[in-house]
This record gives C-alpha cells, sequence and structure tokens, in this order.
C-alpha cells in the first residue's frame, strides 16, 4: 500500500498497513525484533483502538484517516479517535520515511530548498538531531514544508502537522519504544543512525508541494 492510499482509505474497519520493506531491510539500524514489537504491536494496537472507538461513531466511520484527523483534533470528547487515528498515521508515514540503504543526502529541488532554510545540508543535520533529542518524552520530529520554506519542528504524543499548515516531509518517531531494543537509552544514536542509514530523501522530495 503506499502511503497516500493509507491516508485515504476509507474502509472501516482500519487494517495495519503493510511496510513497505521486509522487516529484516532495515538491519543492523532498526532490527526485525523492532518491527515485531513496533509495527505489529504498538502500530496494530493503535488501528485495534481506533476501530472499536468508530464502532459507536457512525458520524466519522465512513470517512478517511486523514479526514477523521482533522474531524477529531482539538475535540476534548474525541481525544481518543484523534490520539490513535493520528498515531495510525503517523506510523505510517514514519516506516515510509526510511528505506533500506537509505541516508547519505538529497538531491535537486529538495537539497536546494534544505540549503535555503538551513543554511546547508550539515546544518539541517544539527538541527534535526537538535530537535529529535530535546523532545521531552514521547513525540516526534518532522522536516515540513512551510510554502516555498522548509522547517524542523517537533510534535508531543500524536499531535501531527497535517492539523496545521505545515505539510510533512518525513519525520522520525522519538517514542522510547521506537529505539529502546536496538539502542536502549541512546536516543541521540537513533537520531543519528536514522539520518546516516535510514531516511528515504526520494520519499521526501515526493512529498514537496
Ligand atoms: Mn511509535
Amino acid at each position: 500500500m503506499t502511503f497516500s492510499q493509507v491516508a485515504n482509505q476509507t474502509s472501516f474497519p482500519f487494517s495495519l498497513p503493510t511496510l513497505p520493506y521486509d522487516k529484516t531491510d532495515l538491519m543492523p539500524h532498526m532490527s526485525a525484533e523492532t518491527f515485531e514489537y513496533h509495527h505489529e504491536k504498538h502500530h496494530q494496537a493503535y488501528v485495534t483502538n481506533l476501530n472499536k472507538l468508530l464502532e459507536s461513531n457512525a458520524s466519522l466511520n465512513t470517512e478517511s484517516l486523514e479526514k477523521i484527523i482533522h474531524l477529531s483534533h482539538n475535540k476534548p470528547d474525541m481525544a481518543g479517535i484523534f490520539n490513535n487515528a493520528a498515531q495510525v498515521w503517523n506510523h505510517t508515514f514514519f516506516w515510509h520515511s526510511m528505506k533500506k540503504n537509505g541516508g547519505s543526502s538529497p538531491s535537486g529541488k529538495l537539497l536546494s530548498m534544505i540549503e535555503k532554510s538551513f543554511g546547508g545540508f550539515e546544518q539541517f543535520t544539527e538541527q534535526f538531531k537538535q530537535a529529535a533529542t530535546t523532545q521531552f518524552g514521547s513525540g516526534w520530529a518532522w522536516l515540513v514544508q512551510v510554502g516555498n520554506a522548509l522547517e524542523i519542528i517537533k510534535t508531543s504524543n500524536a499531535d501531527t502537522p497535517i492539523t496545521s499548515n505545515k505539510h510533512p516531509l518525513i519525520c522520525c518517531d522519538v517514542w522510547e519504544h521506537a529505539y529502546y531494543i536496538d539502542y536502549r537509552n541512546k536516543r541521540p544514536d537513533f537520531v543519528s543512525s536514522f539520518l546516516k542509514d535510514l531516511v528515504n530523501w526520494e520519499f521526501a522530495e515526493s512529498n514537496l508541494k
């Protein structure tokens, strides 16, 4: 399933999106065991919980995943729906933000936008690491497009830039469950490996508006 199919699927009940690669493909930077927990248990739990909450919400369960996120955002009585729907979306986006033999550096239009927005690719890397390692507690680090410029932002818990005017290009999950099996408590090592070995710059470029 492509990322766009996942984001726009309306087929309630939702199912766990398949990974865009095999769970052994990102080794040794991300282990199969991490995918067995992070994808097959954590991501699955968000899908299962979302489906349970939508069973009794006929006004939302005919909508796409993205529409559900927008309609439940900032509504205290729908916090559970928002949290689970956004986590389903964020995780799928995260899987697509990585690839086998990823990392290296972007090229073309994306590289020139990075250079213009951050002063250079090195500076981008440092700022992304800084954001990802200083997100307190659970959350996400993102490279986003705002008009013709790029920004690095971090969000807490399930929060996602798609509820704002910031258009995501890639994200990195910095919840502990994302790195604890492979990196234990060393979030900075995980973030460095995400940038050096895993990030999928073609996916990022394909998301440019
Ligand atoms: Mn996660």
